[in-house]
């Protein structure tokens, strides 16, 4: 390999000590080069010693495949979503998760699933001293409901956002509650409210097994 002094060390040389009567890049189109070699190299030449010379940015910037690849090996932020047995019963799935699906998060596990009273009285615990806990689990164990994960770069506030506010009234329009139903008692989905819980909610909701692991092919369109 050769590594003429003053190049930097990530730069293959693809023609070198050429003199300076004859430099070559003036019979070099840059452009034409960066065609050859794709637009993913900088062209250079030094003074003292002309040199064409392509820098590898592959070396220092992330490629498509390791944004793709990092996206399985580390996992982003999750968040346990579930629609909730009224959105169910009037046919919301479809348009809930299509809202995730385009807003560009990735769906990681997802069931129909009717748990019984106890396990909704685990998944709202934090809730069991407020006067309408009881009415909260008749309400939420009362049909099957949809259980989802979702994965992406700040997924739990994200979602939350999505969802709008608790009480329909106040939720925004354009927000899933702003949009779809009327009263709190029937505000059609759940979504975290931190991290931590979402961790929490999705280890109470679904084994490891369930989570999948896998690359969106639209991964390096959603993030740079
Ligand atoms: P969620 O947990 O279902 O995502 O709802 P949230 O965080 O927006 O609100 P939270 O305070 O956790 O309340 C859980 C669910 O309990 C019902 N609720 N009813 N009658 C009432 O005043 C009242 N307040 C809350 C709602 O279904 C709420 O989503
Ligand atoms: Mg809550």
């Amino acid at each position: 390999m050769l590594e003429p002094m003053g190049l930097p060390k990530d730069v293959s040389v693809i023609a070198w000590g050429l003199s300076l009567e004859r430099p070559t890049m003036i019979y070099y189109n840059v452009d034409n080069i960066r065609d050859l070699f794709g637009h993913k190299v900088n062209i250079g030449t030094t003074k003292k010693n002309p040199i064409c010379y392509i820098q590898n940015e592959e070396k220092t910037a992330k490629s498509a495949s390791d944004v793709a690849q990092e996206s399985t090996q580390k996992p982003k932020e999750r968040t346990f979503i579930m629609i909730k047995p009224d959105g169910v019963q009037r046919g919301l799935i479809g348009q809930i998760i299509s809202r995730f699906e385009t807003k560009g998060f990735k769906l990681v596990a997802m069931k129909l699933t009717e748990p019984g009273r106890a396990h909704m009285e685990a998944h709202y615990a934090d809730l069991s001293s407020k006067g309408f806990f009881a009415g909260l689990i008749d309400y939420a164990a009362s049909g099957p409901v949809c259980a989802m994960v979702w994965e992406g770069d700040n997924a739990v506030l994200t979602g939350r956002k999505m969802l709008g506010a608790t009480k329909p009234f106040d939720s925004e329009p354009g927000t899933i509650r702003g949009d779809f139903c009327i009263h709190v008692g029937r505000n059609i989905i759940h979504g975290s409210d931190a991290v931590e819980s979402a961790n929490h909610e999705i280890g109470l909701w679904f084994t490891e097994a369930e989570l999948c692991a896998w690359n969106h092919h639209s991964t390096t369109w959603v993030y740079e």
